[in-house]
Formats: structure tokens, sequence, C-alpha cells
């Protein structure tokens, strides 16, 4: 019963984003978060192979070949919290140089229980590693992991992928007070950021040529036709990734190929959406080096290292919590 109840409250609140983002005067929008239901986070994750996507890959080899610095950086009892674990493949470096130093727990904090499944499997062979997860949203789980500490244990805070870019600016600066507001002073977070590089790159990396991007982009209107029983035709909607300059943001948006009317009967609403028009479903902010430790210092962070791929310009940036 309680369960049903819930998931009746999941599907109203997403009915009540996706009338109020397709009926607002202007810009229509999707937000991002619903891009990633199970088909679309397994869309996600074949982007991540994809050769002109390289974000995945870069914040992957950074953590490969940066582990034991990061975590000597960090001396002392550590409980390391992650918010966003996907599978936890990536978090496999970080932890097994904590493992061969001390006993570590890892608190993967996450929305999806099947997400939250796959990170325990993958991750269950790491010695001196005891894994707690949390299905809850990012500051909700990390409010509870903080409740946790012992005297005397810092808490590392692992935002990984240049999730971060997904917010709008200045959400991103706002979500990281928050997550300040949470630790004590000499936590640590390490966040990794995609960088500013030329726009054909980005352009290849967000409009690939098999046509994954697309398909995840797509999946969102699949979505709320299968779950808010919506009348989207696909094949009347064409994926589109554009450079923002003046933000700095790769956008991408579905154009309708002519004039329809929607109908979304489980939120209760239709909507006119007219030849040319878009739905603009994502932002993917690139940062400059500089905007990363402005970022870090206006959320109450002192930037301790920075790490630079060579292949595909991503950071990793270590910050401490100042007092
Ligand atoms: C999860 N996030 C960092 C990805 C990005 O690059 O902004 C999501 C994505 N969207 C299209 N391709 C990948």
């Amino acid at each position: 019963m309680a369960t049903r109840a819930l998931s009746l409250d999941a599907v109203s609140a997403f009915g009540a984003d996706i009338r109020e983002g397709l009926t607002k005067k202007g810009q229509k929008e999707l937000a991002s978060k619903y891009l990633y239901d199970e088909l679309g986070s397994k869309l996600f994750e074949t982007i991540s192979l994809l050769p002109e996507y390289g974000l995945t890959r870069a914040d992957e080899r950074l953590l490969r070949r940066h582990s034991r610095e990061i975590v000597e950086r960090l001396p002392g009892d550590t409980m390391v919290a992650e918010l966003g674990s996907g599978s936890g493949s990536k978090t496999r470096w970080i932890l097994e140089a904590f493992g061969r130093r001390r006993h570590t727990s890892y608190c993967p904090i996450e929305i999806s229980a099947a997400a939250l499944a796959a990170c325990r499997r993958e991750l269950a062979d790491i010695d001196a590693i005891s894994i707690v997860g949390f299905e809850r949203e990012y500051l909700e789980g990390l409010l509870e992991v903080a409740g946790r500490r012992r005297v005397g244990q810092r808490i590392l805070v692992l935002f990984l992928g240049s999730t971060i870019g997904n917010f709008d600016h200045p959400a991103d600066v706002k979500f990281l007070k928050e997550i300040r507001a949470i630790l004590q002073a000499g936590d640590a977070l390490l966040l990794g950021t995609d960088l500013e590089k030329p726009v054909e790159q980005l352009i290849a990396a967000y409009d690939d040529s098999l046509g994954v991007t697309a398909a995840f982009n797509l999946n969102l209107l699949a979505r709320v036709n299968r779950e808010l029983d919506a009348d989207f035709a696909l094949e009347e909607f064409e994926h589109e990734a554009r450079f923002n300059a003046e933000t700095s943001s790769i956008e991408m948006h579905l154009r309708a190929r002519r004039d329809q009317r929607v109908t979304v009967a489980k939120a209760g609403f239709s909507v006119a959406i007219r030849a040319g028009e878009t739905i603009w479903t994502e932002t993917s902010h690139k940062y400059s080096l500089k905007e990363v430790g402005a970022l870090a210092g206006k959320a109450g962070f002192l930037c301790e290292a920075q790490w630079v791929d060579g292949e595909w310009a991503f950071a990793e940036t270590l910050m401490v919590a100042g007092t």
C-alpha cells in the first residue's frame, strides 16, 4: 500500500513538472533529470562508450592515475559519500586506494534502487570497504551520511562525471553551497568538471553519428508517453545539439517538425507545439579552470589540488571545506 501511494505521488510530481515545462510562456522545457529512466540510463551508459564522447573516459583515466595521490592528501579516518554513484565503476580506484590504508565506509547516494544494487555488485570485491547505500535525493542522503560520522572522521564527497554541469548557472553554486552547509571544515569534495573545448568537438559529442544521443533525448518524450499516457509522435521531433556561447553550454533540444497538438492524459492537459519550436531538455556547461576555482570559492571550499586530462579537456578538483 505504501509503495503504491509513493509511486502515485511520483507520477503526479512528474506530471506537474511536465505540465509546467510544456505550458510555460516562451521556451518550452523538460527537466533533464527525467532523461534517466531505466532505458535512458542504459542509453547514457552507451553514450559514454561512443568515440565522440570522451568525458566519461577522461574522468575514469584521471581517477585511475591519481587516486593514490588524492587519498594521500586526505590523511586519517575518512568516510566516502558519492552523489549519484551510477554503476560505481569509476569509484573503484579511489576505494581501492582507501582500502589499502584502512577499513573505509563507502556511502553511494542514488535515487535509483537498481543503480545502487549494480554499484554494490560492482564494488563488492574490494578489500576493507563496507558499502552502505542510500536510496535518496543527493542532499537528503548526504545529510543522513553526515549524521553517521564518528568523532574525528572526515567525509569525502565524490561528485564525478561533470553532473554539476547539468545544473543551470547559478544553481551549480547554490548546490555546492548546500553541500558545504552539510559538511564540516576539513571535509572534502572531489568534483569532476568537463572543460571548454572546440565547438565542433562538442557538437559531435552531443550529436553522435550513431544517433545514440538522439535516442537518449527522444526517450524523454517516449517516457512521457509510457508513464503519463501522452501521445507524442516521436518521428515528429528531431534531436538538436547546439552550443550557447553566452553560457558556454551545450544545449539539447527536441525540434518539432510540424505544427501539432499533444495530450498528456495523466497530467490532464494538452498543448500546441508549432513547427520549428523546440523543447529544451538539457544544459551541459563547459567550465574554464578559472571558473572551477571561482565556483569552489563561492561555495566555501578551498582548492587543494587539480588534475587535468591530456586527451579530453576534463578536470578533477579536490576541494576542502573552509572554516
Ligand atoms: C550526465 N551528464 C554529465 C552528461 C553530459 O555530458 O552533460 C549527460 C549527457 N547528455 C548528453 N550526452 C550526455
